[in-house]
């Protein structure tokens, strides 16, 4: 088993695993060269070009996972919905999704649609460095349908609130499908070769902990029981979801992702007894000096090693005017310290 996979199982490692939620992308040069010219959803079905972007932060940074690169619409957009992403705006549909006779024109995805991600995961596959492991992703059920429901990133996500608490059967309809779609999309990613996969709950932390656990956890639930037979480990995360942990952590999760809000010790209290860790370096923190940084990830790789499974990323996304080099030393750090915390045995 490879580190990330032995981390993410709460077994035990040599040093922490580190990788970063958006580290194939805008923060580095060789993207923006690979993808001129090329609009974002192209990319995502061109196999040679996907895996080539996929192993760029893994050859930069020597992280110990790959994030498949692609986007939380691409299964709508292989189903043959009408949706690009907007440069600098994001995904944006054509109709959105506001009535049953919406709902009735998401096509389902199959398996055979999924034969360029397939094609891709296999090609990242041949490239990847023997201890690195290939992370699947898919977005959960809520954070599609608010792209759905709104037609586009949303501030406030009215209009998929009003739907999910005036017309609950159909926001479920809408959620139960997307459900489906997100459970197909990791599987092919998964038979193709990835080792583990993550379900981006972006947006959930916009909402109160009885309505997520009434409208949305079950949907999210249905994935990782889809999921369950790979028995490969999942990664459940959101962004803001202090509060939501707990209800979070009983979807049905290996590891819990968490953001760079909370402590990792309040964390832990929070998530399933045997349940990993993710996170949680501030994504701002890349821009501060170098021993505040230094500091607080050996706060961080502490904590994830009183907790016992811990995956060290940052509490979301890279941002885009990230310096590179700072990136590709965090993950030097997070090494170095960690190798010397476990080899302590102040840990065990
Ligand atoms: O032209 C470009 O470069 C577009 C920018 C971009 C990129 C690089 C988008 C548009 N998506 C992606 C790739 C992507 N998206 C990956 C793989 C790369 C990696 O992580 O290294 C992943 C995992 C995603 C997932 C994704 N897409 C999420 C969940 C993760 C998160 O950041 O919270 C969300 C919410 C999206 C929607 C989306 N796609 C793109 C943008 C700009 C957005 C957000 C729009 C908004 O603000 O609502």
């Amino acid at each position: 088993m490879v580190t990330l996979t032995r981390a993410a199982l709460s077994e035990s490692v040599e040093r922490t695993p580190v990788w970063f939620m958006r580290q194939a992308g805008r923060s580095l040069p060789e993207y923006k060269k690979a993808r001129e010219g090329i609009a974002m959803l192209d990319a995502c079905l061109m196999p040679e070009l996907t895996a080539e972007i996929t192993l760029q932060p893994v050859r930069r940074h020597g992280v110990d996972a790959a994030i498949f690169f692609s986007d939380i619409v691409v299964p709508l957009k292989i189903a043959g919905m009408d949706v690009e992403i907007q440069p600098g705006i994001g995904p944006v549909f054509a109709q959105p999704v506001r009535t049953r006779e919406d709902l009735a024109r998401i096509p389902d995805l199959t398996a055979d649609m999924c034969e360029a991600i397939a094609q891709a995961v296999t090609l990242t596959r041949e490239g990847l460095p023997e201890d690195t492991a290939l992370i699947g992703f898919a977005g959960a059920p809520f954070t599609v349908a608010s792209y759905l429901i709104e037609g586009g990133p949303s501030k406030n996500h009215e209009k998929t609130k009003a739907m999910m608490l005036g017309d609950p059967e159909l926001f479920s309809a809408i959620l139960g499908k997307l459900a489906h779609m997100s459970a197909t999309f990791i599987q092919a990613q998964l038979d193709a070769g990835a080792h583990a996969f993550q379900l981006f709950d972006s947006w959930a932390g916009y909402l109160n902990r009885a309505d997520y656990e009434r409208y949305v956890l079950p949907h999210s639930r249905t994935v990782f029981d889809a999921l369950a037979h790979n028995n490969v480990p999942s990664i459940h995360f959101g962004v803001t979801t202090g509060e939501l942990l707990g209800s979070m952590s009983t979807a049905g999760s290996s590891v819990m992702g968490v953001d760079f809000r909370v402590d990792l010790d309040d964390a832990s209290k929070r998530v399933q007894p045997g349940q990993a860790l993710q996170g949680n370096l501030d994504p701002a923190l890349v821009f501060a000096p170098w021993d505040v940084i230094a500091s607080r990830i050996e706060d961080i790789v502490r904590a994830g090693l009183r907790h016992g499974g811990h995956i060290f990323n940052l509490g979301h996304g890279v941002l885009p005017t990230s310096d590179p080099t700072v990136l590709t030393r965090i993950v030097e750090e997070v090494h170095t310290v960690s190798s010397r915390l476990i080899a302590s045995g102040e840990f065990e």
